[in-house]
Formats: structure tokens, C-alpha cells, sequence
């Protein structure tokens, strides 16, 4: 038997089939080989009277290995045969579930003839968020077992559900307390007594009812709308092959669906983000012997919106907090902001009140910093200023415990000078949320020129408890996000200046598939924010001193159009709805006026995605060149979890090699050549240069 991953054995008339394939028991090669084998050796052992087939470590099968669909030629057929032959056996096989049952994973139970589970085993299809559909029979078989409906919301949405909801859609036929292997031998036993029958989930058939038709109906209509998820549209002929045809033809239908979706440019994206998110966490050159440190309790400074989002996190997580704030108001206004968060959350029906009470029962509310010396970690909220901050990091250098972490939360200012106003810059890390806090699944954990070690961990870590995606980015202006979305938006005013209407870039942009374009972007999170963003910028000298640089958003805010919170800004406001406003497109024809631009009437979709998008991306290789981030997936987990990009492009680096680097450079000189290159805006990155010249790829690149 191969590798010993799959191992069988009899016991007391009962097969035993056991899969130990760390971490996640995974489908590989491998696998299938032990499987057919382990199957040889039940066929073989006429004494057996049923087959119990269960896994070993924390999880059932999680799925087919999906590092193995790169290879060109994968084939989900050998599997599939495995399942078509559990299916036809003539014994009872029963699947004995723990942990999750998902994709493959799920697929390979349903061939058995019974299932069991624990009840906090979660079971699903996950390979939508792939950009995949079930490939080893599953659009087959969970239509029979759970009817359409069910079937087409789990497939369609990748969602789990726990064993409770799955036993009472059909999924699974019996929920049982203990290990695998004990919970899989009793319910044979019982089945062996009762001479129980074996139950073929492929001889069963659809229902074909109203439901059904409508479920299809409304799927076919969702997916119609989502053409950059072809997935979609997949699982619903596949679900339909499973209504109309007989099974194996089913069955042929969905592998010919898998294998077009595997080499789509969405699934290869969405592919490349399950691992690179699971990278982030892997620092380079860190050794494993570095031990975290305890975080029991947490401390912040600050109970305005950034602060009170991030004192979610925590409590959602079972961490006490004591917020601190400099007024008794300040501080009542805050956590009056959190609980009315939460309310709005139990109002949807996502939390219960005695939940919603829990949470705050966690939150301490402050007005001294001595509160704060008994915590483990300490963040700063206050307002973004580099005099006030220093003036908080110092407090907390003194009052903090020997030990504990200080973190902060600034966005644009230096964390090495922060770092040094504590007097501890060892304990020192930022934290970057984004906000709102408590739902932006982004967390950038900036590393200081002296955070130690452990600090680093502990902060990745404690990032992956309350449920953020943490990505690590050295010190520099913006960190890796704001300093790429910084040219995205030098260019959004340079095409407003040069005569492009601000619904023109949105639409464009929104249709490239960002969550919301650059102008609606900046209305909401305010145009005074922007522009003073802008002007700290200059007067620091971290932009050249171009006078037309970001000239619009400066404008704005002089006319107090300071976005959706004052009614008008990129556009008018009616109450929420941005409408498109004459008045912007004259403020931009004066201001180009003023500076000398001639405005233009040709500015295509093309160029605008390519103004937006193609410095932003050779921002991300410079970034990669000055080892801010460590790998080009860090980047794309950045943009995909942070700033609305979209998933299925993969990221901007995933995209970069998409667009091929030679073509990226030569896009790039070109709007040098035909915009002005005065301030280097249009110079490739180094890094670009020498990759597109020796023909690699960005994302395979790593630091040497
Ligand atoms: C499929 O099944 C297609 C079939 O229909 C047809 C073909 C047979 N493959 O997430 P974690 C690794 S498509 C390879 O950090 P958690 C993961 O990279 C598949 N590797 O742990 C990580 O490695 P590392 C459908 C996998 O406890 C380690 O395991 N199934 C796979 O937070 C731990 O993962 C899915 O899409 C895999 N399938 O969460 C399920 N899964 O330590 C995807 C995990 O080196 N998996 N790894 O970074 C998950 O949702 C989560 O991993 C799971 C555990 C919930 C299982």
C-alpha cells in the first residue's frame, strides 16, 4: 500500500479502511492508489460483513489536494471510478465523519452507503470559492440525498453546515458522540445484525418538483449576473444533468465542467488565494523554535470609531478589553457606538441578546491609563498625529507591564518613531486595521526596525484569533496598501483634470470588478480625509512637488465638498444615492485650465483601467524589491481581503503576470511617453525591468 496513507484492516468482521494523510487528509494520487487497494484488500476478506472507512488527525477528508489541480493532467476520473466502485460494493461501507467533510472529502462519504458524524463536524462543498464545482460526483449525489434545493444553496454558496443541519437535509443518516473508529464499529455492528441492505446513492432518484424547477430557475438568473464566476453557471447544468439524466451521464457532464473551470483564469486566481492567504503567516527566516506571547486581555487607547471597531474584534473573540478614552462623553459615546453595533447585528438575527450582552459585559470602559498596566497587549486609536501619538506611546512605555505588547494602529505615520517614543520599541508592532474594524477581514501587522521576535508572532497570531487576515509589511510610507492605492488615485484625478467624469471612471472600474470605484470610494470615506492625507504628504515631502498632483481632491475639500457626509463631493447626494453633478466636471475643466492640461473627449475604458491599475501594480513590484512585503501573495491577500479587488483576478500581482510583464512595462512607458514622465510616476520598477527582460513570472518570484 502506498506510502502507508491508506491502511486497512479487519476486526471482529468489520473492515476497517483508515486514510492518514496530514494535514487535512487530503485527495492526492496517493490516496486514490491506497484507497483501490485497501478496497483489494476487503474484496479479498470474505469475513468482513461491512466496511468502515474513517480518517485519522483533526479532520475527515477536507477535499480533493488541491495543489495537485496545477498539474496538467489532473483528472478527476480516477476518483470518481474509486467512488463508482464504493457505491456498487455489494456490503454495507459505512463513512465514519469527524472534524469537516468537505469537496472531495464529502464526495467520498456519499459514495459509502451510511454516514455518521459527531455533532460539531462541519460538512460542504467548497470548491465555488475555487471557482470549481464538485468534480467526483458530488453535483450528482447531493442532489438524491438532500434534493435540489439544499443541494444547490451548499454547492452554489460553499457554505458548511454543522452535522445537525445535515442529518435533517438527508445528508447524513445518523449524529454520534465519540472517535471515528468506535462510532463507525457500533454502527456496523448494529447494521450487520439487522442485516441491514446497502443503500446505492446513485440508483436514487431526483425529485423533480416545483421547487426544483424554480431553485434552477433562480440560480440559472444569479449566475447570469456573475459571468466573472463561470462556476456558477457550471453547477446548474451539472444540477441539471442530475434532474435529467441518468447518473453516470450526470456524472460525465460534471467532469467535462471541471475540466473547463479548472484551466479558467478565475479559478487559477482563486486557487492562488487559498494558498497565498494561508502563506501570509510564514515569516521568512523565522525560527520555529519563537514562542508567542500570552494575550489574555487587551487595552486601547481611544473609543472613537477605529477604537471601538477594533474592541469588537477582541470581545467577539472572548477577550476582555478595558478601553480608555481622555473623557467621560468620549467614552460613553463609544461604547454606546459598539453596543449599537451589536444591536443592529441581533436585529439580523447573527447574534442573540444574551450574546450581545456577554460581549459587552467584556468591555471596560477608562479614563485612567493605569488601567491599562495589567494588560497584555495595548493598541493606540487615537486621532492620526504624529505629535499625539507620540505623546500615547510614551504614556504607554511607562504605564504598560514588563512584556507587554504595544501596538499601533496609525495608518500613515512612522512606526520606528512611534516605536522609540515608548522607550521599548522591542514591544513594539503596528497594527493596520482597516475599517470598520470589526468587519474588514484585513489586518496589516507593520514590523518595526526593532520589533522582537516574539512580538512579530504573537501579533500573527493574535491576528488569526479574532478571525483578520494578517499580513506583514515593513515600515514605509502607507505601508503596502495605502502606498499602492496612492498612484490609483494620483491617476483618478490626473483623468478627472484631463476630462473623464467621475461615473465614467466608476463604472469602468466597477466593471473591472473593483467592490466600488475610486470616486464613490473617496466620497465615503471623506474627501477631507483625503485631501488632508494629501497636504500632510506634501509638507513632509513623501510626494514630488507635481502641483497638479491630486489637484481635485484639494479642490473639493476648499469648496467643502467633503464627500457623502456634507451632501456633495466626487458627486450631489440624495441621501445616499451618488448623483452625477455638472458642477464637478466645471471645477475639473477651471482646474486644467489653471495648469495648463488640455482636456480630451477619447479617454476609453482601456486606458482608464490601465491608468488606475498599471501603476498600482508597479508600485506592488517595487514594494516586493524593497522587501516591504515579503511575498508577491501578500500583496494580492492586501488588495483581495482590503480593498474590494477582485478575487478573481487574483490580486495585482497575480494579474501583472496576466498581462505579461513585458507588455506591463511597455503599457507603462507608453503613458510615460504620451502623459510626461516629469515625476517618474510612469518608471517601471527595477524589479519589472529585469523580470519582463529574462522572461519569469512575479508571482514565483521570491527575495534571494
Ligand atoms: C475538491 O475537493 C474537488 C473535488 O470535488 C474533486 C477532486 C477530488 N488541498 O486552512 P488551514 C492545507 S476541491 C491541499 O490553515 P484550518 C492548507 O494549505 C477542495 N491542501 O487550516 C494548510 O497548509 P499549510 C475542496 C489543503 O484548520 C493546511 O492544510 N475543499 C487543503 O484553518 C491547513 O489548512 C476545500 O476547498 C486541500 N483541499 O482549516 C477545503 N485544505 O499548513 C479547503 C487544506 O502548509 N480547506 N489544506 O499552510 C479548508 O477550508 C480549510 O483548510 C479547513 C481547515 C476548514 C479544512
Amino acid at each position: 500500500m502506498s506510502k502507508n496513507v491508506v491502511t486497512y484492516q479487519s476486526r471482529n468482521r468489520i473492515g476497517l479502511l483508515l486514510i492518514s494523510n496530514p494535514p487535512v487528509n487530503a485527495i492526492s494520487p496517493a490516496v486514490i492508489t491506497g484507497l483501490q487497494e485497501g478496497l483489494d484488500a476487503f474484496d479479498a476478506d470474505r469475513e468482513a460483513k461491512a466496511l468502515v472507512l474513517y480518517c485519522e488527525g483533526r479532520t475527515f477528508v477536507a477535499g480533493g489536494d488541491i495543489a495537485s489541480f496545477e498539474s496538467p493532467d489532473f483528472d478527476t476520473r480516477p476518483f470518481s471510478s474509486l467512488l463508482t466502485r464504493l457505491d456498487a460494493s455489494p456490503r454495507p461501507v459505512l463513512a465514519a465523519l469527524h472534524g469537516t467533510a468537505l469537496g472531495g472529502g464529502l464526495e467520498l462519504a456519499m459514495a459509502c452507503h451510511y454516514r455518521l458524524a459527531p455533532p460539531d463536524t462541519r460538512l460542504g462543498m467548497p470548491e465555488v470559492k475555487l471557482g470549481l464545482l464538485p468534480g467526483s460526483q458530488g453535483t450528482q449525489r447531493l442532489p438524491r440525498l438532500a434534493g435540489v434545493p439544499l443541494a444547490l444553496d451548499l454547492i452554489s454558496t460553499g457554505r458548511f453546515i454543522f452535522a445537525q443541519d445535515a442529518l435533517a437535509g438527508g445528508v447524513i443518516d445518523e449524529i454520534g458522540e465519540g472517535e471515528p473508529a468506535a462510532l463507525g464499529i457500533a454502527a456496523a455492528e448494529r447494521l450487520i445484525a439487522a442485516n441491514a441492505p446497502v443503500r446505492r446513492t446513485s440508483v436514487l432518484k431526483v425529485n423533480a418538483d416545483d421547487a426544483t424547477i424554480r431553485a434552477l430557475a433562480e440560480a440559472s438568473d444569479k449566475a447570469a449576473k456573475k459571468p466573472a464566476y463561470p462556476a456558477l453557471a457550471s453547477i446548474v447544468r451539472a444540477i441539471e444533468a442530475a434532474v435529467k439524466l441518468p447518473f453516470h451521464e450526470g456524472e460525465e457532464v460534471e467532469a467535462r465542467e471541471f475540466d473547463r473551470l479548472r484551466l479558467t483564469s478565475t479559478s487559477r486566481a482563486l486557487r492562488h488565494l487559498f494558498f497565498a492567504e494561508r502563506a501570509v503567516t510564514r515569516i521568512p527566516g523565522m525560527s520555529p523554535e519563537v514562542r508567542s506571547r500570552e494575550i489574555c486581555s487587551v487595552g486601547i487607547v481611544g473609543a472613537g470609531t477605529m477604537g471601538g471597531g477594533i474592541a469588537m474584534n477582541f470581545a467577539n473573540a472572548g477577550i476582555p478589553v478595558t478601553l480608555v478614552e481622555s473623557s467621560d462623553q468620549a467614552l460613553k459615546r463609544g461604547l454606546s457606538v459598539v453596543r449599537k453595533n451589536y444591536e443592529a447585528s441581533a436585529a439580523k438575527g447573527k447574534l442573540t441578546a444574551a450574546q450581545v450582552e456577554k460581549r459587552m459585559a467584556l468591555l471596560n470602559g477608562s479614563l485612567d491609563y493605569t488601567s491599562l498596566s495589567g494588560c497584555d497587549l495595548v493598541i493606540e486609536a487615537v486621532f492620526e498625529n504624529l505629535q499625539i501619538k507620540k505623546d500615547v506611546c510614551a504614556r504607554l512605555g511607562r504605564v504598560c507591564k514588563p512584556g507587554a505588547i504595544i501596538a499601533t494602529n496609525t495608518s500613515t505615520l512612522d512606526v520606528n518613531v512611534l516605536a522609540d517614543a515608548t522607550g521599548r520599541p522591542l514591544d513594539v508592532v503596528g497594527l493596520h486595521f482597516f475599517s470598520p474594524a470589526n468587519v474588514m477581514r484585513l489586518l496589516e501587522v507593520v514590523r518595526g526596525a526593532n520589533t522582537a521576535e516574539d512580538v512579530l508572532v504573537t501579533a500573527m497570531q493574535i491576528a488569526r484569533r479574532i478571525g483578520k487576515v494578517p499580513v506583514v509589511s515593513g515600515v514605509c510610507y502607507g505601508f503596502i496598501g495605502n502606498r499602492m492605492f496612492d498612484p490609483y488615485l494620483r491617476e483618478m484625478d490626473y483623468l478627472l483634470l484631463e476630462g473623464a467624469q467621475p461615473q465614467q471612471i466608476d463604472r469602468v472600474i466597477e466593471a473591472f470588478g473593483m467592490a466600488m470605484g475610486p470616486c464613490r470610494v473617496s466620497d465615503l470615506s471623506g474627501v477631507d480625509i483625503g485631501a488632508k492625507v494629501v497636504t500632510e504628504a506634501f509638507e513632509a515631502g513623501q510626494v514630488p512637488s507635481d502641483p497638479t498632483y491630486r489637484a481635485v481632491v484639494r479642490k473639493l475639500f476648499e469648496l467643502g465638498r467633503h464627500g457623502q457626509k456634507t451632501g456633495a463631493g466626487y458627486y450631489r447626494y440624495d441621501g445616499r444615492t451618488p448623483v452625477p453633478d455638472p458642477a464637478v466636471a466645471a471645477i475639473c475643466a477651471d482646474l486644467a485650465c489653471e495648469h495648463g492640461i488640455a482636456q480630451r473627449s477619447d479617454i476609453t475604458d482601456e486606458e482608464i483601467v490601465q491608468r488606475l491599475m498599471y501603476p498600482l501594480i508597479n508600485e506592488g513590484i517595487q514594494i516586493l524589491r524593497e522587501g516591504i512585503a515579503y511575498r508577491p501573495g501578500d500583496i494580492d491577500v492586501v488588495w483581495t481581503a482590503g480593498y474590494g479587488f477582485p478575487d478573481h483576478r487574483g490580486g495585482p500581482m497575480f494579474m501583472a503576470d496576466q498581462i505579461g510583464l513585458v507588455e506591463l512595462e511597455r503599457t507603462l512607458e507608453h503613458y510615460g511617453r504620451v502623459r510626461g514622465n516629469r515625476f517618474g510616476y510612469w518608471t517601471p520598477s527595477n524589479l519589472l525591468k529585469s523580470l519582463a527582460a529574462s522572461g519569469q513570472r512575479i508571482s514565483a518570484w521570491t527575495k534571494g
